[in-house]
């Protein structure tokens, strides 16, 4: 079993700050459970543009509030603490923070550890393991 806290996480390899947000990664691809756990913070008046070309993404909001939409023109979708949205055809979309919102973000496959956004939106695809 495995039992970890947040706080213990920060400033190690499973932390990883952008502009935008900082995401606590508490489950990864080598933790083996076939999926990833985030504990996510996105700022409050960002605007961040995706597209998980490579990865299925659930975001669950526990905290604050903001919108999602599907590019380039779907509906908007407000967020508030409950709401979670799935992107399970590979959406490009916008995630906008009217103020700061706190997620916890599940990852199929799993993410491996530092990932950022590349300038399409993407995480790289997972690595077949060695
Ligand atoms: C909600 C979202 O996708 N934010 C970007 C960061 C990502 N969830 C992560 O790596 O935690």
């Amino acid at each position: 079993m495995i039992v970890r806290h947040r706080s213990k996480l920060l400033g190690t390899d499973r932390e990883v700050e952008t502009p935008n947000w900082t995401s606590r990664r508490l489950l990864l691809a080598r933790d083996g459970m076939g999926f990833s756990l985030h504990d996510t913070v996105i700022r409050a008046g960002t605007e961040t543009v995706m597209e998980y070309r490579h990865h299925l993404e659930a975001v669950y909001c526990i905290e604050g509030e903001g919108e999602v939409q599907i590019l380039p023109d779907g509906p908007v979708h407000p967020i508030r603490a409950g709401t979670v949205y799935a992107l399970d055809g590979n959406e490009r979309h916008a995630l906008r923070a009217k103020r700061r919102m706190r997620m916890v973000c599940v990852f199929n496959p799993p993410v491996t550890g530092q990932e950022v956004h590349g300038d399409d939106g993407a995480y790289p695809p997972a690595k077949e393991p060695s």
